[in-house]
């Protein structure tokens, strides 16, 4: 018999338990034997592998912007940005997955910092991605040539394989907070990225106001002729903040007047959506605004797939799981697989909560589930 130095990597151990056999020696020999040929048995792994329902990795947790917001702000001093390292994104790390920067199992996020003058240099990726701007202006980020600009309130998706680079033309710098399907990608093993031009041409570092996809498709309702077959992600590259207000402020206006249209009393939701399928503006990653009226609460939800909030602005409470927080404007938290979530604002003003989960990820795949607790 020849004696193999590598230990295995598979440990059984007899467990005790319902279904479990007894720990006899012939069951120790058995389980050695299991090792040796890298066999695992579905008897002592059902309960992890197949739960009654999700148990996530991942757990609740909270990070403040004012902290973010300073460590970016010293790295925008000493760290670089250019060819290599691509940004300077400082990703959450959830800390239940192994100091990976893994916001959930699924989503990345992070904050993004730019200097003034700076550019971020071109490249593209099948991860899909978004921007979405808490605070400041003055980037553009050029989406396959077409300059957008970012300013507080905006969503700005931005799908995956198309070339993109951001550009900082103002005298101040700027930080926004990046959400991408990194961490689904990387478990799936399913990424390709390539590198761009070192430069964008002058003529991309337009600084309009309105960009070449809100002049072709930012208008409530209305489409393109030219352009009538449904586009899998958005061709839509900024999603303004007036638009968005004026949503919330609507349906709560509307439920002031005893009318209907609020996702539940005090609590108003949008979707940002892609206007050639009225579907989530990206097939991996779905984007909301929340607004708590002040003093009210929402009710309490559970869903298949993880969430990342920031809190874009007022103050208020939110529990996720055995958690709860005081958060305040930027703050980002993580909600986990099938954890309770609900949120209240405080009584001196609204909060307005940006989401974005998974969701359409477990959609395609028939394996989504949602329900309100409470
Ligand atoms: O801005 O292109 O946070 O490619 C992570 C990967 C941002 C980006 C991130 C990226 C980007
Ligand atoms: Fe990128």
């Amino acid at each position: 018999m020849t004696t193999d130095l590598t230990p295995s990597p598979v440990r059984l151990h007899a467990v005790a338990g319902r279904g479990q056999p007894d720990p006899t020696p012939a069951l120790e020999e058995l389980y050695r034997g299991f090792e040796q040929e890298l066999l695992v048995p579905l008897w002592t792994e059902i309960g992890d592998l197949m739960p009654r329902q999700p148990q996530s990795k991942a757990v609740p947790h909270l990070w403040r912007w004012d902290r973010l917001k300073a460590l970016a702000a010293q790295a925008g001093e000493i760290v670089p940005v250019g060819r290599g390292g691509e940004r300077r994104a400082i990703a959450l790390a959830n800390p239940a997955l192994g100091g990976r920067p893994f916001a959930t199992p699924t989503l990345w996020a992070a904050i993004q910092y730019l200097m003034p003058g700076e550019d971020a240099p071109e490249h593209r990726h099948t991860q899909h991605a978004f921007r979405f701007v808490v605070e400041g202006e003055g980037v553009w980020t050029v989406v396959n040539g077409d300059a957008v600009r970012m300013s507080r309130g905006d969503f700005l998706p931005q799908a995956g394989w198309n070339w993109h680079a951001h550009h900082n033309a103002a005298t101040e710098p700027m930080a926004w907070i990046d959400g991408l399907d990194i961490p689904f990608s990387y478990y799936t093993e399913s990424q390709f990225f390539e590198v761009g031009r070192e430069r964008i041409s002058p003529a991309e570092r337009t600084t309009a106001e309105r960009s070449y996809s809100e002049r072709l498709w930012g208008h409530p309702g209305l489409r393109p002729v030219s352009k009538m077959g449904a586009q899998p992600v958005t061709p839509l590259l900024a999603y303004r903040w007036v638009d968005t207000d004026r949503a919330l402020a609507d349906q709560l206006a509307l439920e002031a007047e005893g009318q209907a249209g609020t996702l539940s009393p005090g609590h108003a939701a949008v979707r940002f959506t892609n206007p050639s399928t009225g579907g989530d503006v990206l097939p991996t990653m779905r984007t909301e605004m929340h607004r708590v009226r002040a003093g009210g609460s929402t009710l309490v939800h559970r869903e298949v797939g993880s969430s990342v909030f920031q809190v874009f602005d007022g103050s208020g409470t939110v529990t996720v799981g055995e958690r709860t927080w005081q958060v305040a404007r930027g703050d980002l938290f993580v909600v986990p697989s099938w954890q309770p979530f609900s949120a209240q604002a405080s009584a001196s003003g609204a909060l307005d909560l940006f989401r974005f989960c998974d969701a359409p990820i477990f959609e395609a795949l028939h394996a989504h589930r949602a329900e309100v607790t409470g």
